[in-house]
């Protein structure tokens, strides 16, 4: 029995051989806009009635039609539902065989072909053929014009053609197609994001004249020993003449080969574009050529004979009303981002994107490695039986998917590698895509990191190596694949990292140092952290609120929750804290101030420009943040790859770094001297700071004492002793504290908590690892329950001595905790000391701190240390010293899952004040960090969604010594071993006092 379409394993039937897309000046008709569209439950008998019936000019609601946007996914108005699993498959494992339920979209609308449409109006117009195409189509289509069926197609983010020239008539024609939310290509497009069905790309009438410039293959090479440019295009046929003013080609032969001396080379940091034109006597095509060679030379992936390093992101496309149905400014929005913030690389995860993205690629200039739509994960699961991978039923859909990836996209000279997919196993079916995409296209390297062994591609890829592995395989000392043929091709190859550094919620930490790594081994050539944007769905509260769902907020049966939340951007395309991180860590210029000798090491890390579009300038701020001395630094002149040394002598007080007050700071920044075409002159691209000062000799960045507004500095009055008021509360400075050492007011506000804490909200890469993960094993510790037992609590000389014993229930492991208050300037000192109980060993601790939750309506905070954004011991590159000041509530990052987040680091001082401008201050003695929230953390530990949280009248501040650090363990490594917390004896000490 024959398999209906959308079962059978069969790409596709009635559409034309795919081709590269040119902008043409032959007619076109964009079919977008409003189509009339109902949704039926299943996919069963249905018949081709409401394709060819002639319809109302209007929906009939009656028979269940309304209107539907093209582009569009029909879940996001209100038909069904939207779903997300990560790699389980939403319907039973039964290749190719799909649920009965199977929602499915009939859509319909007519359209006026012009009166001048090629073949149709009496008159010269040559005849040709029409193509009616499609962008993209979630994720099985059939095809009908005038009621006549065309055939039908899989392949979500592929493009087919139908030729309907035959069809067409003058006047009013009308369109249908019917989309099947699951088939067979279903078990093809296992990618993790939201199921999302319907015509979610444009769709187009195209007329083609004859002859036509239906496909084109511009190869345009560049010979970095010559600096010569080579141009040879295939064209379809005799008669097609080329020319690119430029570079003196007029009516030339496209197959050339053309040698042309002179020519600037494309690179993602140089995107030179040369206008060309293809001409018939009927069809003009505009193509934009960028000379660039591709090659993996002594086991390095180098263009233009220079390797270079990936400064990549792995980008979905995804906007939170829209989803995968983006318009041309969200995908200018991407790359403008993306640029402004050092990245240098996509990788198109997991399919080819709208043909757009890639335009802007090659004109801005960012490296692409363009991926196949394809991935069987789910078959994971089920140990790869059945896996389509491996299975010749399905080698003509998995080869009709490479080959429409390739065909659409060769001609952009930003996409540098071909991806087969992503986690789709192994097997021969991608082994024939590889041998295939090398015969059509020679020209670039073909890239899959689930080929584990790399016998069939051509670079070597992992994803979520740790740090270590990857220093392993920089140095080539990776264990060898069983059979050594393979270990001798893979040990060859150049390494990126296709994954890694997993962005969900707080985090990653880490990035620094992958990129040292990157920078030390040459074999290592970057990577593409994951992702680039969380796939949140905007929703409205009651209340008006604006929020973000993630799996499981549509009551799927099965789903995998916030895992759909891990990107560098929210959904809003706001920058996390994440990417503010990434881009200091990617920096292209890497400067370095050094204090013994008030000098500036440049280091250009660009892969082939000079630094002449920068400009240097550095700024002396006291700890106050007021500028003391400024100035500029002329650039040198260094090419790739070097560094130098400038001495930082500045005005007449000569060195800054040297000479300047104790306490104060040096950035020097490097800036975009002249506009760019992603941003405009004086966008920051790399900058450093160090200590300055007669004080300061080690430059760390850490804020020194000295400031105006420091507050208290030790000694400067006779400290006053506790007393015992009538009430028997003890008083010191300015709190009150109960008999046995509860402080109850400070600075004249209520106190509600004032005691040790080691806990944090979970973050996404606390909890990852299940039962391994640190929050699992920080809760099985307890350390989330912890009970305080007060030993003593008796006035001792100056001070009033608090002693505690911490631990938590079922447990005799403990915390001791000794808290010395006394007066101190008018103050309250805090000398915190924990130390370390029992058998800790193996235990790290979240956090160890003061959690002080006060009775203050806050409405602003100041602070002076790292800022301006949150921080974290491993991921705090992007923090810089200074003086800053905050609304409360910017204070929290709405991190899609409510989790850990806000955390300052190195304060010297913050104050946290009312509308009135009163409250508290705290001073590190020398330094803290800290969190400011308007509720606790068991309260942001339990909401799922930011807009959930709800202020409970009191100012909740962790005061901390230190955190754990972030780690990756979402989806990979953990904290490195140096930026765990163990327990030890430490010391936290703080002075608090009103504001
Ligand atoms: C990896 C996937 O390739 C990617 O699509 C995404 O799901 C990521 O994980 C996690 O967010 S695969 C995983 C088994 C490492």
């Amino acid at each position: 029995m024959r398999l209906p379409y959308f079962v059978d394993p069969a790409p596709s039937e009635g559409a034309v051989g795919s081709r590269a897309t040119g902008v043409s000046d032959a007619p076109g008709l964009s079919l977008d806009g409003h189509w009339q569209f109902r949704l039926r439950p299943d996919a069963g008998d249905l018949g081709d009635a409401f394709a060819v019936e002639p319809f109302p000019a209007a929906p009939s609601t009656d028979a269940g039609w309304s209107e539907l946007p093209v582009p569009a996914h029909w879940q996001l108005h209100g038909h069904g539902s939207p779903a997300y699993t990560n790699v389980s498959y939403p319907f039973p494992i039964d290749p190719p065989f799909v649920p009965d339920e199977n929602p499915t979209g009939e859509y319909r609308r007519a359209f006026d072909l012009p009166d001048d449409w090629p073949g149709l109006a009496p008159g010269p117009q040559p005849g040709g053929r029409t193509l009616l195409r499609f962008d993209g189509v979630d994720s099985c289509y059939r095809v009908w014009l005038n009621g006549v069926a065309l055939g039908h197609a899989k392949g979500s983010r592929l493009a087919h053609e139908f030729e309907v020239g035959h069809l067409l008539r003058p006047g009013r024609n009308t369109v249908a197609v019917r989309v099947h939310q699951w088939s067979s290509g279903s078990y093809l497009e296992d990618q993790d994001m939201w199921w999302l069905s319907g015509i979610f790309r444009s769709v187009t009438l195209l007329a083609r004249p004859e002859p036509a410039l239906d496909d084109v293959f511009v190869r345009a090479g560049w010979d970095h020993t010559t600096g010569a440019g080579t141009l040879a295009i295939t064209t379809c046929g005799p008669g097609v003449r080329l020319d690119v003013p430029e570079l003196g080609l007029h009516d030339a032969d496209p197959a050339g080969p053309h040698v042309l001396p002179g020519t600037e080379p494309w690179t993602a940091e140089t995107p030179r574009l040369y206008e060309a034109v293809l001409h018939t006597d009927r069809e003009q095509v505009r193509l934009r050529v960028g000379f660039r060679t591709v090659a993996v030379t002594d086991g390095l992936l180098t263009v233009n004979g220079r390797p270079i390093t990936f400064r990549g992101v792995n980008r979905h496309e995804w906007h939170p009303e829209h989803g995968r149905a983006l318009d041309r400014a969200t995908m200018l929005a991407d790359v403008l981002l993306m640029k402004r913030h050092n990245i240098n690389a996509v990788r198109t995860s997991h399919y080819p994107p709208h043909p757009d993205f890639l335009d802007l690629c090659d004109e801005y200039g960012l490296w692409v490695i363009d991926e196949c739509d394809l991935e069987t994960h789910g078959f994971e699961q089920v140990g790869w039986r059945g896996n389509p991978s491996a299975d010749p039923r399905w080698r003509d859909a998995l080869l009709d998917r490479i080959q429409r990836t390739v065909e659409r996209d060769k001609n952009h000279p930003s996409v540098i590698v071909w991806s087969l997919g992503n986690e789709s196993g192994t097997g021969d079916n991608l082994a024939a895509m590889a041998h295939w995409c090398r015969a059509r296209d020679p020209e670039r390297p073909v890239h899959y990191e689930g080929d584990h062994d790399s016998g069939y591609v051509d670079l070597y890829s992992r994803m979520y190596a740790s740090h270590e592995e990857v220093d392993a395989i920089g140095r080539r000392a990776e264990p060898a694949p069983a059979d050594p043929a393979l270990d001798a091709h893979r040990r060859d190859l150049p390494f990126v990292l296709c994954e890694y550094a997993h962005a969900m919620g707080n985090g990653p930490g880490g990035l620094s140092e992958y990129q040292r790594l990157f920078e030390r081994h040459a074999r290592v050539q970057g990577g593409f952290v994951w992702e680039w944007i969380d796939h949140g769905i905007a929703r409205t509260a009651a209340d008006g609120r604006r929020w973000y769902a993630y799996g499981g907020d549509f009551d799927e049966p099965l789903h995998d929750g916030n895992f759909v939340a891990d990107g560098l951007l929210f959904p809003d395309r706001t920058p996390s804290p994440g990417l503010l991180e990434f881009a200091k860590v990617i920096e292209p210029v890497r400067l370095e101030a050094d204090p013994a000798d008030g000098s500036l090491r440049v280091t250009n890390l660009h892969d082939f420009r000079s630094l002449d579009h920068l400009a240097l300038s550095w700024r002396l701020e006291d700890s106050d943040g007021r500028v003391l001395e400024d100035g500029t630094l002329e650039v040198p002149d260094l090419a790739a790859g070097q560094a130098c040394t400038l001495p930082l002598s500045a005005g007449a007080h000569g060195s800054p770094v040297r000479s300047a007050p104790a306490g104060s700071w040096l950035t020097v920044s490097a800036v975009l001297a002249a506009d760019e075409p992603w941003a405009d002159a004086g966008h920051e691209v790399a900058w450093a700071q160090l200590a300055a000062g007669q004080e300061s000799r080690t430059g760390a960045l850490s804020p020194a004492p000295g400031s105006a507004r420091g507050g208290a500095r030790p000694g400067v009055r006779p400290t006053a002793r506790p007393v015992v008021d009538d009430a028997g509360q003890v008083r010191v400075g300015p709190a009150v504290f109960s008999a046995t050492g509860a402080l109850g007011e400070l600075a004249g506000l209520p106190v509600a908590v004032a005691r040790l804490d080691v806990w944090r909200a979970p973050t996404d890469n606390d909890l990852g690892g299940g039962e391994q993960s640190l929050a699992r094993i920080w809760q099985r510790a307890g350390l989330d329950r912890l009970r305080h037992r007060t030993v003593s609590a008796a006035i001792d000389g100056d001070g009033f001595t608090v002693r505690t014993r911490v631990a938590a229930a079922a447990s005799d492991r403990g915390l001791l905790t000794t808290y010395g208050w006394r007066e101190q300037d008018g103050c309250l000192r805090l000398d915190l000391t924990v130390e370390p109980d029992g058998d800790w060993s193996g235990l790290a601790l979240p956090r160890i701190g003061l959690q002080l939750a006060v009775a203050l309506g806050c409405a602003e905070v100041g602070w002076y240390g790292l800022g301006p954004g949150e921080s974290y011991r491993d991921s705090r590159a992007a923090a810089r010293l200074g003086a800053w000041s905050s609304p409360f509530e910017a204070l929290q990052t709405p991190y899609l899952m409510p989790q850990e987040n806000g955390n300052r680091s190195q304060v010297r001082w913050a104050e946290f004040t009312d509308a009135g401008g009163r409250g508290l201050r705290v001073t590190g003695d020398p330094v803290f960090d800290f969190a400011a929230r308007p509720w606790s953390g068991a309260a942001l530990a339990a909401a799922r969604h930011p807009h959930e949280l709800s202020p409970d009248g009191l100012l909740h501040l962790s005061l901390d010594l230190a955190h754990d650090g972030l780690g990756s363990a979402s989806c990979g490594p953990g904290p490195l071993p140096e930026h765990r917390l163990h327990p030890r004896k430490d010391q936290l000490s703080l002075l608090l006092s009103p504001v």
